[in-house]
């Protein structure tokens, strides 16, 4: 199987609930390994570059709010079939619609507010995307492969 790349953001919502260990541990023990990371506070300019593609949804105002509402958590992850794993770890995009065990239901989805699309998490959507996303964030001296 390849071994891949992936970028994976802890975003605002989940690193104020103090969850990056527990999303780490999900990581690290599903053979993804930590090969870059950092925290930053997204300026609009970024979150609005980084989501681009969805710039003419309904949602990419209050996508591009959430986004920088907070300090977010950066990270290259690596191991086979990467993208997919990450993704398959998340879950759906929606918390109320993701399986239980993901991280998106177990850390993202409130009860009190079941269709909020704060969903803790993003993945990179495919190998191409990834390497793209990747070089937004990281210097290839940045990068640690294993
Ligand atoms: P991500 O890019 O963050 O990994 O999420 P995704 O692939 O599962 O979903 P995508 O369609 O790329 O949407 C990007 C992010 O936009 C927010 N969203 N809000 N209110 C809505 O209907 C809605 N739909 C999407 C979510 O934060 C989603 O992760
Ligand atoms: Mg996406």
């Amino acid at each position: 199987m390849a071994i891949e790349q992936t970028l994976s953001i802890i975003k605002p919502d989940a690193v104020g609930r103090n969850q990056i260990g527990d999303i780490y541990s999900r990581f690290e023990n599903n053979g993804l390994r930590i090969v870059a990371a950092k925290m930053m506070q997204l300026s609009r300019k970024q979150a609005e570059q980084f989501y681009a593609e969805h710039k003419e949804r309904p949602f990419f105002g209050e996508l591009v709010e959430f986004m920088t509402s907070g300090p977010v958590m950066v990270q290259v992850l690596e191991g086979e079939n990467a993208v997919a794993k990450n993704r398959e770890l998340m879950g759906a995009t929606m918390p109320k619609n993701a399986e239980p065990g993901t991280i998106r239901r177990d850390l993202a989805y409130d009860p009190d507010n079941p269709d909020s699309a704060d969903n803790a998490v993003h993945g990179s959507d495919g190998v191409d995307s990834a390497k793209a996303e990747i070089a937004q964030f990281f210097a290839a001296d940045e990068i640690c492969p294993r």
